[in-house]
This record gives C-alpha cells, sequence and structure tokens, in this order.
C-alpha cells in the first residue's frame, strides 16, 4: 500500500484528497493516514491541507524498498523487492531469499552492511546511507561456465545507470569495476550456487560509493564516489532503479545467445584500459601486454611477446603499469 500511496502522490500534480486515496485503495482514512506517517518518517516531505488532502514536495534520497519501487519501470526484475536497513551482506540475504524460494530476479537492498563483500574474501566498504548496496538474485536456465559473463552484464548496466542519472560517463576495468577518473566507484560480485551442472541461483551484487565523502586510507587512492566527482548529491532510489532497468535489458538480451556478442561493441569502448599496457596478476604469475578487449565469451585478450594470451576472469586482477587502472 506504501508504493501505491507513493505511486499516486508523485503522479498528483496537486493535493490529493484523502477520500480518493481512500476509495482508490479500498480502506480507511486512518489507514492512508498511518501510511502517511511511515512516509513522513522516511523522509518525505508531505504537506496535509484540511479540506485538500495530501502533496508531495521535494524529497532528499530516500532510499526506501517503497521508493525504488515506485520507480521501477522494469518487467521482473525488481518485482520481489527485499529492502534492509541494515544487513550483513545482500548477496548473503539474496542467497537466504533463494534457498527460501524467492522467485528469479528477486532485489536484494540495503542502507548499510555490516560485512559487504569483495571477491576472495575482500571486504567492501558500505557506509551506512551513502551507497547503493544492493543483489539481484536470478534463476537462469544457462549452464554454470556462463555466470561470469553476467559480471560484465552488470558492470554495463551500472555503467548505463550511473550514465542516465548523472549525465557522467563511467568506464570498465575488466572484469568487475566500473571507473570514473581512473578510481572505482563500483565493484561487483558474482556468486552462485550449482546442483549437478545446473545454476540453482546466481547472485549478482553490486556496491555503488554514492555520497561517500572520505574513504578509509587503505582505498583513498583508488575509490571514488559519484558525490566526490561530481560535488552533487544523487538520489540512490533512482539510481538503483536506473541499473536494474538496464540489467533486464541486458540481461534479455544475453540469455538469447548465451554470450556477449550483442555486447562486445560497446563494452570494449567502455574499457577502460583498451589498447593501453596492462599487467595481469594470475596464480601462476605475472605478466605484461596490450588489452585488446574482451571477446564474446567475456575474456580479456592481452597480446603479449608470446602472442595473444586469454584472460579468464575468476582469480586474475589486471592493472595498470603504474597502479590501479
Ligand atoms: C569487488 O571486489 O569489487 C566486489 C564488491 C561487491 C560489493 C557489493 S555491495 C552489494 C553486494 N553485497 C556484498 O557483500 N558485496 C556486493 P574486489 O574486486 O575483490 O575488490 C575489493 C577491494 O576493493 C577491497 O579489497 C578494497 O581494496 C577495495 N574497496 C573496498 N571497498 C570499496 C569501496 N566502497 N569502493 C571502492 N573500493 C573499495
Amino acid at each position: 500500500m506504501k508504493t501505491e500511496i507513493l505511486k499516486l502522490l508523485k503522479a498528483a500534480p496537486d493535493y490529493v484528497s484523502g477520500q480518493e486515496l481512500c476509495e482508490h485503495l479500498g480502506v480507511s482514512r486512518t489507514a492512508v493516514w498511518k501510511v502517511i506517517r511511515q512516509l513522513q518518517e522516511d523522509g518525505y516531505e508531505i504537506e496535509a491541507k484540511r479540506n485538500r488532502g495530501y502533496r508531495l514536495g521535494e524529497s532528499g534520497d530516500v532510499f526506501t524498498g517503497a521508493e525504488i519501487s515506485s520507480l521501477l519501470k522494469t518487467k521482473w526484475v525488481g518485482r520481489n523487492l527485499v529492502f534492509l536497513e541494515q544487513v550483513d551482506s545482500t548477496n548473503d540475504e539474496a542467497k537466504r531469499q533463494a534457498e527460501k524460494g524467492a522467485v528469479d530476479g528477486t532485489l536484494v537492498a540495503a542502507a548499510e552492511q555490516s560485512a559487504g563483500k569483495g571477491r576472495r574474501g575482500r571486504s567492501w566498504v558500505s557506509i551506512k546511507g551513502a551507497g547503493v548496496w544492493m543483489s539481484l538474485m536470478l534463476r537462469p536456465d544457462f549452464p554454470p561456465e556462463c555466470a561470469s559473463m553476467l559480471t560484465l552484464v552488470a558492470a554495463m548496466a551500472v555503467e548505463e545507470g550511473i550514465r542516465q542519472v548523472t549525465g557522467i560517463s563511467g568506464q570498465i576495468k575488466w572484469p568487475n569495476d566500473v571507473v570514473i577518473e581512473g578510481k572505482k566507484v563500483c565493484g561487483i560480485l558474482t556468486e552462485m550456487s550449482t546442483e549437478m551442472e545446473c545454476i540453482h541461483y546466481v547472485v549478482v551484487g553490486i556496491g555503488i560509493n554514492v555520497g561517500i565523502e572520505e574513504f578509509p586510507e587503505e582505498i583513498q587512492d583508488m575509490a571514488t564516489s559519484l558525490y566526490l566527482c561530481t560535488g552533487k548529491r544523487v538520489k540512490r532510489a533512482a539510481l538503483a532503479a536506473a541499473v536494474a532497468e538496464a540489467w533486464e535489458l541486458y540481461y534479455e538480451r544475453f540469455t538469447k545467445t548465451r554470450d556477449l556478442r550483442f555486447l562486445m561493441a560497446e563494452y570494449n569502448q567502455n574499457l577502460v584500459n583498451m589498447g593501453r599496457e596492462v599487467r595481469v596478476l594470475a596464480p601462476e604469475g605475472e605478466y605484461t601486454g596490450i588489452s585488446r578487449g574482451i571477446n564474446e565469451k567475456g575474456e580479456l585478450l592481452v597480446e603479449t611477446e608470446e602472442g595473444l594470451r586469454t584472460v579468464i576472469s575468476g582469480e586474475v586482477s589486471v592493472r595498470g603499469i603504474y597502479g590501479y587502472v
């Protein structure tokens, strides 16, 4: 009901009468009033005027399930939305939801993570109220070897979402970072549960630094936020909704071919190290070469003195010669 009332208030050019809301939703005036109070507590400015009704004012950065839902224009992604003020990790919560039988496309978002995760046991700084910390849970019918490509699909969706909301173009640092001005603004963590060569479910976790003003010293040189880049306050719910929409479009195309042919050119245009010398840190050793972009399987092609090498995501990191990018 909260989302419904929010949608009605947003759609109205002026006041919406209490009566109208009651009739539309088939509930009492007291029930409507209670929801209005909750919305005000969430941070919405709602003016209540006798004989006229309710009017929504200019609201700040409200990040709640109802706000995200009221903005979502997707067909199936995020239609089941789990929003939490605080959680250990949205990826872990998405897995718990999956185990409980949640539907394909479930979106888990939180205002704060107490144990945000990066790859290989690394931690992810997830300051309260300052980022989009969210995970998509999917139940695809393609084989497990296709799942690593989802990280690349997500990076493109994030880049698209950021562009729509801020007007700024980010770049992609293969395989799982989105960067702006050479610094990491978003990290992606894809995890999956498989059952006999089939995917039981996949969780694609997305962390976008939105309002962070200062990072811990260890990552200060490599991390940035949309606020630090633009000097403007970005609304997290609008960004989350834009990323989910872009994700749905890209993902539906991906599932048709199960490869990245449709996205390769666009992806390579956005690749931060394209045509530049990179350092590949692989478990078997380190080597350098020129980044030549991804192939249709999402692998990175690196031209070395011994010839073209194919880098598979997972265990490797790719760095610039002099630093992170
Ligand atoms: C990642 O790992 O970049 C994946 C991050 C995924 C985070 C999302 S948030 C929602 C969902 N729930 C989770 O628990 N996780 C996902 P990796 O490539 O391993 O990078 C991790 C490294 O990035 C750390 O070791 C730090 O050096 C750096 N780092 C940590 N927090 C950061 C931040 N907020 N911004 C930029 N860099 C950060």
